[in-house]
């Protein structure tokens, strides 16, 4: 009887994949092209908070538009090899444009090659492909920026005095390599002189590798005073480690965190200061960009564009086809509460 069932429903299934393709006129393949402009986002991992936030926005915007679906996927760990097959078959899939936040900026460039080949627009947002692989970066805020001002608030919470570490995310992610060389270039100002930084260690934007490279930190380095996590959920589960291990308020911490995820650790002190863009905003923008891209209303992306980006206004693109959103937020016990029922 069951085989019966699954028989008929194959013969309906086949009626009607055959009368789709007959109503439409196209030849199967083709059909899709017809219907709404398919945007990937195409995340670091799939489980961090942070990204579902970017989808919320690419949602937004895809709604505004009308005419867009928004594909959100990602490996289930943060690799390269994860997103690298992912891309391809959204290139079988012959998807529109594929928004990439990336985990390795070169591993990544072969593929990506091949997606532009294909004739799908191809952007980086958060964390890029090498130049090569794409066609414009969409960075949150400024490299520079965010590094030195990560270690400009450490030095303060320390007084200038006392060692450090950074727990990041991967060791390839494009982003946090790059505002940790700004954080080293910062640190060589005379003014941290009395400051040390121990080590960089990966938790890999996973919650419990995270933590327990946060534990290996308090092990290794019995005098440390000061941690900077450029992740979210690298500070969040930092924080979790410095109160089960009895040290919050003895070891400073400070980073880039969701404010939902760390309002609590905000509010009692463990982490008395961070830093944050709006990861709804940046979905928001990759959307509208891509968008932008796939109607052909910018066709050649060059230093001097500008991108019409619905309410974030005109996004411009500046030195090697990078766009800068925005400048970093600091959130402290002052305004914890309003953001983070937000994001
Ligand atoms: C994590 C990811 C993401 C980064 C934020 C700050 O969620 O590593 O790429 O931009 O932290």
């Amino acid at each position: 009887m069951r085989r019966v069932k699954v028989l008929l429903s194959v013969l309906v299934v086949g009626l009607f994949v055959g009368s789709y393709a007959f109503a439409t006129g196209q030849p199967e393949g083709t059909a899709a092209k017809t219907g709404n402009i398919r945007i990937a986002l195409v995340v670091k991992n799939l489980g961090n908070s942070f990204f579902d936030a970017v989808h919320d926005g690419g949602v937004e915007a895809a709604k505004e538009l009308g005419n867009v679906d928004v594909i959100y996927q990602g490996p289930s760990t943060p690799t390269a090899e994860g997103q690298i097959s992912i891309i391809d078959s959204l290139i079988a899939q012959k998807v529109d444009a594929i928004a990439i936040s990336a985990n390795d900026p070169n591993a990544l460039v072969p593929i990506a090659k091949k997606a532009m080949a294909a004739g799908i627009k191809v952007i980086s947002f958060d964390s890029g492909v090498a130049a090569d692989g794409r066609e414009l970066h969409l960075a949150a805020s400024g490299d520079e920026l965010i590094g030195r001002s990560e270690v400009q608030a450490i030095g303060q919470m320390i007084n200038y005095t006392g060692e450090i570490a950074i727990l990041s995310a991967s060791s390839q992610a494009t982003n946090q390599n790059a505002w940790i060389e700004w954080m080293k270039k910062e640190l060589q100002d005379p003014k941290y002189a009395n400051m040390k930084l121990d080590a960089v260690v990966y938790g890999d934007d996973l919650n419990d590798k995270s933590y327990n490279e946060a534990m290996g930190l308090f092990k290794s380095y019995p005098n440390l005073k000061g941690i900077i996590s450029p992740t979210t959920v690298g500070i969040a589960a930092t924080a979790k480690a410095l109160e089960d291990a009895g040290l919050a308020g003895k070891i400073q911490l400070t980073g880039l965190g969701l404010p939902s995820q760390m309002k609590q650790y905000i509010t009692d002190g463990t982490c008395k200061e961070m830093e944050l863009w709006n990861p709804i905003d940046l979905g928001y923008s990759a959307v509208m960009i891509a968008y932008d891209l796939v109607k052909g209303n910018i066709t050649t992306v060059n230093p001097g564009d500008s991108f019409k980006a619905g309410r974030m206004g005109d996004i411009k693109v500046g030195d090697g086809d990078v766009a800068v959103m925005s400048t970093p937020f600091v959130f402290d016990a002052s305004n914890i509460d309003k953001f983070a029922s937000i994001y």
